[in-house]
């Protein structure tokens, strides 16, 4: 996570006055911080129990041990609990069907968070226009990060494949989204089961406009949008989950994807944490839910994560094989006007460029656009300075669309939005067949080695960004995997 030092939260607040369009500022000398170890709930665990413990006798072993009981999951052997002390912690760890107990880890989404809890300013509702392709007419806003991977066309736009959502829900009176129905059988609140799953973060109406929003006379259009998003929320209205929500809310999938209308094929995940001291890919109770959906040939597509000092091996989701991960580049050049203390480059940042805060590493599946562009250009007492622009999509209450979460909240940049275009094109390798439906896991390996194979700019891109070095810390992984193209 990177965590600005004081001259720039002084400058974000500053900000406040300028134009919508000129969003995050960076200036030399803005160090990135090291990995920090998970934050965890208090109180609560997750217990793993023996192959074929049942439900039943899960929640008797809570009771006897004088825990209450908070997720009681259908598809692997292990529940959530809440312990009041340690004699039920150890209690528990007594009982011989115990196998292990985890802490319930805070998950967050995937986005570049400036100022924590401190908001920008800025206009509300619907901003600049992205130029519309030539050809096209439309009224529709056409974002740089959709024309990136690839415009939807009539037969290559999702229709017909299912998309489960995993976030902080999906905004259902937006009239650029058309999400399964807000109800028990089509949505699931994994923070407050029974529950509607309306977003109140912000964050899961942006990914969902990314993949989805309608090819109609407003807003925006997503990569995917005849394709049916799934909502289950796992991220609360302050962005924040843990893994016992998050195991709850693909359980709901495991136990529904087959069961819906049409069948849920693709999972987002635009979320994750880092793996705590001691814990691995293998022993994370995450894992066996990814899992059992792999086996069923749903794809999972995952958020890279945002910290460049981290390989994706020590994230997750984003770490396990089964998961396809995505990195983030810019989606379009920028403009340079000024020298920027500190960066000997020069020249603008160009389009396909690796994002600053990109998690990388061995096992990235595919780049794709998490931010539009950064311009280099003179801001008067703030000298030359890099104005960073994030994603365009649905916007929470608005109707709209803007580059951030809500109106005044911060800008919609991070992996978070790289992951959702990539959910997008994998539905419609699936609606045109391209790789054969197997239901198992070679279903999943094929749409990985496709997305390999038709990549743009496959070895040359994500290109270096010019400031690495300089103002990013920079661990390039070696593997240039080009930016996800979908099928036309
Ligand atoms: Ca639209
Ligand atoms: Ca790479």
């Amino acid at each position: 996570m990177c965590r600005p030092n004081t001259l720039y939260s002084l400058l974000l607040l500053l900000l406040t006055g300028l134009p919508a369009h000129a969003q995050e500022v960076i200036q030399p000398g803005d160090a990135l911080n090291q990995p920090q170890p998970p934050a965890a709930k208090a109180s609560g665990y997750i217990v793993q129990f023996v192959k074929g413990t049942s439900q039943g006798e899960r929640a008797m072993a809570a009771a006897q041990a004088g825990a209450i009981l908070r997720y009681n999951y259908a598809s692997t052997e292990a529940i959530a609990v809440t312990v009041p002390g340690e004699d039920a912690l150890n209690s528990l760890k007594r009982n011989p069907s115990v196998t292990g107990i985890a802490a319930d880890y805070i998950v967050e989404p995937s986005i570049v968070r400036p100022a924590r809890g401190k908001g920008f300013g800025g206009r509300r509702g619907v901003e600049e226009a992205p130029p519309t392709p030539s050809g096209k007419s439309t009224t529709q806003q056409v974002s740089y990060e959709v024309q990136r991977v690839g415009m939807p066309a009539n037969d290559s736009n999702g229709d017909g494949i299912g998309i489960a959502v995993v976030d902080s829900g999906i905004d259902f009176k937006h009239p650029d989204l058309a999400p399964a129905a807000n109800s028990a059988g089509t949505s699931f609140n994994a923070v407050a089961p029974g529950s509607s799953c309306q977003d109140d973060g912000g964050h899961g109406t942006h990914v969902a406009g990314l993949i989805a929003a309608l090819d109609n006379d407003t807003g925006i259009i997503g990569v995917a949008p005849a394709s049916t998003l799934y909502c289950v929320k796992v991220l609360d209205g302050n962005l924040t989950g843990t893994d016992s929500q998050l195991m709850a809310g693909l359980d709901w999938v495991i136990q529904n994807h087959a069961r819906v209308k049409p069948p849920i094929r693709v999972v987002n995940m635009s979320l994750g944490r880092p793996l705590d001291k001691g814990e691995t890919l293998d022993n994370s109770p995450l894992r066996p839910l990814v899992q059992a959906l792999y086996k069923a040939g749903v794809v999972v597509v995952a958020s890279a994560g945002n910290d460049p000092d981290v390989e994706i091996t020590q994230v997750v989701p984003a770490g396990f094989p089964e998961v396809l991960a995505v990195a983030s580049t810019t989606a379009d050049s920028g403009i340079r006007t000024c020298p920027l203390i500190g960066d000997m480059s020069l020249g603008p940042v160009s389009a396909d460029t690796a994002s600053g805060y990109t998690t990388d590493g061995a096992g990235v599946a595919i780049a794709a656009p998490g931010e539009e562009r950064t311009d280099i250009v003179s801001l008067g007492l703030f000298g030359c300075v890099g104005l960073q622009y994030g994603t365009l999509s649905t916007t929470l209450n608005t109707g709209g669309v803007s580059r951030k979460l809500v109106p005044s909240l911060y800008e919609a940049r991070g992996t978070s939005f790289s992951a959702p275009l990539v959910t997008g094109v994998v539905a419609r390798v699936m609606q045109k067949q391209l790789v054969p439906a197997t239901l198992d896991p070679g279903e999943v390996e094929g749409i990985r080695a496709w997305l390999k194979a038709n990549a743009s700019r496959k070895d040359a891109a994500p290109l270096d960004h010019p400031w690495a070095g300089a103002i990013y810390d920079y661990t390039f992984d070696g593997v240039r995997e080009g930016i996800a193209q979908a099928p036309r």
